[in-house]
């Protein structure tokens, strides 16, 4: 994420770079070349232990990423072993090795199903998201299989760590919304998010 971030603040500039001496003709200043002149900011703080922190953009959510998330199954592993996605992007569940898998996922504090199916080799499963949450993957036939995904309203996003801190980098400048979903229940409250760090408390 950080590294994507990153690239996306220098497009920019390459593309300018590419056009050589033609006259740059920029549309309305884009959000991410307005924080690239306001400097980025590290968003910290304390939260309940494993709470999902989300900074929402005051001027509306950020498009969703082009293209699904992945999680894979090989080697006996869930690849990545903890996913982020934005609700309402399509994440595909796919079998990358020549042995059957299933996919078996559970939102986290209510254990309730939310889908089960076969992951045959070389096949895949979709699935969109349609709730902030954490969710439990697991691969009945490899008991060692697990996994989590993280679904939420914002690409700025992370876990609170088992002493409750978290941190958010390359965060834009502006207003937000800190988002904190806990058990299940999501509270919000304004922030103004300012370089080079900004502090909050849950
Ligand atoms: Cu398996």
């Amino acid at each position: 994420m950080k590294h994507a971030r990153r690239t996306a603040c220098l497009l920019p500039f390459v593309l300018i770079a590419a056009c050589g001496p033609q006259p740059a003709k920029p549309a309305a200043p884009a959000p991410a070349a307005e924080a690239a002149s306001n400097g980025m900011a590290v968003v910290t703080g304390t939260a309940p232990s494993g709470s999902i922190v989300a900074l929402i953009p005051a001027a509306g959510e950020s498009p969703l990423p082009d293209g699904p998330a992945v999680m894979d199954q090989y080697s006996k592993t869930f690849v990545p072993s903890v996913l982020y996605v934005r609700v309402g992007q399509p994440v595909e569940f796919r079998n990358s090795e020549d042995m059957g898998h299933n996919v078996n996922v559970t939102r986290r504090g209510t254990g309730a199903e939310v889908f089960g199916v076969a992951t045959e080799p070389q096949q895949k499963y979709v699935h969109t998201f349609d709730r902030a949450g954490q969710y439990d993957v697991a691969c009945d036939i490899h008991p060692g299989m697990q996994a989590l995904v993280v679904a939420a309203a914002s690409s700025f996003v992370t876990i609170a760590d088992e002493q409750g801190a978290f941190s958010i980098p390359n965060v834009p400048a502006g207003a937000y919304k800190v988002a904190l979903t806990f058990e299940g229940r999501t509270v919000e409250r304004p922030l103004e998010v300012k370089g080079p760090r900004t502090d909050v408390k849950m």
